[in-house]
């Protein structure tokens, strides 16, 4: 029998997939078969590894238009599979509503402000104290600011650090159980120092990139700044002045697949950002976005990309 942990491409779902990498060694010892499908919005499930009697896991992520999580749930039935999913995202919501036989699936989805890291650990692990690295981790995905000098002396430093060992357990199969196992005192220390200098380094490459190449606009209606520019999050464009005036911060870039990947902030909270890219994305061709109110993201071409923006 094998396991398939499909997980959503960022720390909460390498995360997750970690948590549940260690359960499995632990309940079945360090040769257990996992299949690691790390996943995002633009690709299609690998299903043909999938045999019956197999166990499917999903983290931090519902395949999206809703008809595909459904497809995918009719596949597992099909083949007599365990199905365990969890998420924390809005779009899970709109899935459910939309298919109610969903709700079937064993595991945990949340409308709280709890990352799947969290939900994931509680479902499997509910009896050991949760680590601080799961805490540090999901205060990130959920942007909990809680303790705005924790969040700068170790939240942003463990993103950083994250990054730099390659934490998708598909390509560091040792850094999970490690890191779950650890001493939690002496791996804070560690994130501190090691992650502290390389955040550092990435805050001031990244406010060379937004001052190089930022420019201000509209989009989709709203005032935005707007930079073409991978592997954005919001923290570059909120150290800038003119954050204060802009509803949206935009950031896009053309993917492998030739496809227009577009994430959109916001920090006003009569703006569901959310809601906004699930809508743009259905006005485009690939009908592939959502996420959170302050922080989403969608798929689309250049020309509805250019009809968007307006300088
Ligand atoms: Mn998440």
């Amino acid at each position: 029998m094998k396991h398939h942990v499909y997980y959503h491409m960022d720390a909460d779902g390498h995360c997750s997939a970690g948590i549940i990498q260690e359960y499995l060694e632990r309940k079945y010892g360090k040769d257990v078969n996992i299949e690691f499908q790390p996943i995002n919005y633009r690709m299609e499930p690998y299903t043909r590894n999938i045999h019956r009697g197999d166990h499917v896991y999903m983290v931090d992520f519902t395949l999206q238009p809703a008809e595909k999580m459904h497809d995918f749930f009719k596949l597992l039935k099909s083949k007599d599979c365990e199905f365990d999913w969890f998420d924390h995202h809005a779009t899970v919501f709109a899935t459910l509503e939309k298919y109610p036989d969903l709700k079937q699936v064993t595991g945990t989805r949340t409308a709280e402000k709890r990352a799947a890291c969290e939900i994931v650990w509680d479902y499997y692990d509910r009896d050991r104290p949760i680590p601080k690295l799961i805490t540090l981790i999901a205060d990130w995905d959920t942007w909990r600011k809680h303790d705005p000098k924790e969040w700068e002396k170790l939240v942003i430093p463990l993103q950083a650090y994250l990054r730099y060992l390659r934490s998708d357990p598909k390509h560091n199969r040792e850094l999970w159980p490690t890191f779950i196992r650890a001493n939690q005192d002496e791996l804070v220390g560690t994130i501190e120092e090691r992650g502290g200098m390389l955040a550092t380094y990435h805050k001031q490459l990244d406010d060379s990139k937004m001052r190089g190449f930022s420019r201000r606009g509209t989009f989709a209606g709203y005032k935005a700044i707007i930079i073409n520019s991978p592997q954005m999050n919001s923290t570059p464009f909120e150290r800038m002045d003119a954050f204060a005036e802009a509803d949206l911060a935009v950031a896009w870039v053309m993917n492998r697949q030739g496809q227009f990947s577009v994430s959109v902030y916001t920090a006003k909270p009569e703006i569901d950002a959310g809601a906004l890219c699930q809508k743009l994305a259905q006005d485009g061709p690939y009908k592939s976005g959502g996420g959170h109110p302050g922080a989403a993201g969608f798929q689309t071409d250049w020309e509805h990309l250019s009809s968007l923006m307006q300088f």
